[in-house]
């Protein structure tokens, strides 16, 4: 599903993760990344924009000192402007409160329409009797299509041949009388968009008046989907879109701009041909999929609160387990500046490398210095050499003597850390206790 813009927002995830810091050059980079995967994504260049522009206002909103990581910190936004993009929190179809609930659906030809009116069937009979008709009176072929689908689906079909009026008068007529819960009315459809079909379900809508009426849109042809959707909504009006062959390669244009352009939420998509292959539209779950992380995402979603109680244990455990890298110094450091400044920890730490001889603007410097190291040289500090030490201090602006004397303080309680005595030491303290 979406393999192609999931691929390359993945790809820019990974660029960013190498990013020790966010600054205009990196976050600028990133979003033109993004703004490339959409465009080629097919995804309406006004829908783009708009998204681009969302997410360069809440990255610039974002506080530098929070305690995500910049990957972090790009992946939450990123999933939650998709989130929004695809219509925020998932609705459910619409139910009359007593009666039969009629449900329309409308798009051009081949999108997908009586296919879905079968799964439609299939997922509501659960719920209470379906009946199922089409409204496309002029080709009889469509009768018996349907006939067979809800053959398939085992539900009833009731066969139409007069006018609109009458068809769906005798319609509602045997719903009341025979007590089907639903109805799911099929229509005609036409290759492109014409007038005269046009008028023909506007007419159509008008008379049944469903309870629900959906666009049909087939995602695999991208804007030219997205395009049609607007026509049908100015000249017959829908409530809400179904989105089909979403398990073929589609390339997401359709999927991400549709909702956007007509403001109409999409309910369902179409992920095959059986029966069985309707889903119904979780906007946050299409979002991670796109983003490809199940995992990391959770993690990001646990409140601040939980994030910090997280960072603490695990410290605790790398310090049991001997492991201990800058990342980790600096996630310390970082620890320190959240639970407001290292002068009030002072009498709690035991005498640490040279930690007790640091002020909270020091602080700050040393997590700037180690911020400029790649992720390779804060797992491994030997590497550090002259060129690597000189590009550090540039990139932090402070002098090499304080990277230098970062490295110090880092080896020296490396060393410490691994000491028996020290191990002893830290079995006993609980970390989290510090974290008010
Ligand atoms: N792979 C896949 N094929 C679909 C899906 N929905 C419909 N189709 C296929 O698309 C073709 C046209 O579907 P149909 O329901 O006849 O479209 P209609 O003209 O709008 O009624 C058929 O071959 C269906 O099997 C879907 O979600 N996935
Ligand atoms: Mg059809």
């Amino acid at each position: 599903m979406l393999e192609r813009l999931s691929e390359r927002f993945q790809k820019f995830l990974k660029n960013i993760k190498g990013e020790g810091s966010l600054n205009e050059t990196n976050v600028e980079k990133a979003l033109r990344e993004v703004r490339i995967a959409l465009l080629e994504a097919d995804v309406n260049y006004k829908t783009v924009k708009k998204f681009i522009s969302g997410i360069r206002q809440e990255l610039q909103g974002e506080e530098v000192t929070s305690s995500f990581t910049p990957y972090q910190v790009v992946v939450r936004i990123v999933k939650k402007k998709l989130t929004e993009l695809l219509g925020g929190e998932p609705e459910h179809i619409k139910r009359t409160k007593s009666g039969v609930s009629i449900y329309m659906l409308e798009g051009l030809q081949g999108a997908g329409k009586t296919t879905t009116a079968g799964k439609l069937a299939f997922r509501l009979k659960k719920q209470g009797k379906v009946l199922m008709l089409s409204l496309d009176l002029k080709r009889a072929a469509a009768q018996e299509q349907l006939q067979t689908i809800a053959k398939l689906a085992g539900v009833d079909f009731f066969p139409v041949f007069s006018s609109f009026k009458d068809s769906v008068e005798k319609t509602r007529e045997k719903c009341r009388d025979e007590g089907y819960k639903f109805a799911i009315v099929d229509t005609a459809g036409r290759m492109h968009v014409d007038e005269e079909l046009m008028e023909e379900l506007a007419e159509v809508k008008q008379i049944l008046e469903p309870t629900e009426s959906f666009f049909v849109a087939d995602s695999m042809t991208g804007q030219d989907a997205v395009k049609s959707a607007e026509e049908f909504l100015k000249k017959v009006g829908f409530d809400s879109v179904i989105l089909t062959k979403l398990d073929g390669d589609a390339r997401g244009g359709a999927a991400l701009s549709i909702r956007d352009i007509t403001s109409r939420p999409i309910k369902f998509v179409g992920v095959g041909e059986t029966l069985e292959d309707l889903e119904p539209f979780i906007p946050e779950r299409l979002a991670s999929r796109i983003l490809g992380m199940g995992d990391i995402l959770t993690l990001i979603e646990k409140t601040e609160e939980k994030v910090k109680e997280e960072e603490a244990k695990r410290l605790a455990e790398k310090i049991r387990k001997r492991e201990f890298t800058l990342e980790d110094f600096r996630d310390q450091l970082r620890l320190l500046k959240k639970m407001g400044g290292i002068s009030k920890l002072l009498p709690f730490l035991p005498n640490i490398g040279n930690i007790k001889g640091v002020d909270d603007k020091q602080i700050i410097h040393m997590e700037a210095v180690i911020n400029s190291m790649t992720p390779l040289e804060r797992l491994k500090p030997e590497i550090l050499k002259g060129t690597r030490k000189k590009r550090i201090a540039k990139g932090s602006g402070r002098p090499v003597s304080e990277v230098n004397r970062l490295l110090r303080g880092f080896f020296q309680m490396r060393r410490m850390m691994k000491s028996k005595q020290f191990r002893k030491l830290a079995r006993g303290i609980d970390i989290s206790k510090f974290m008010s």
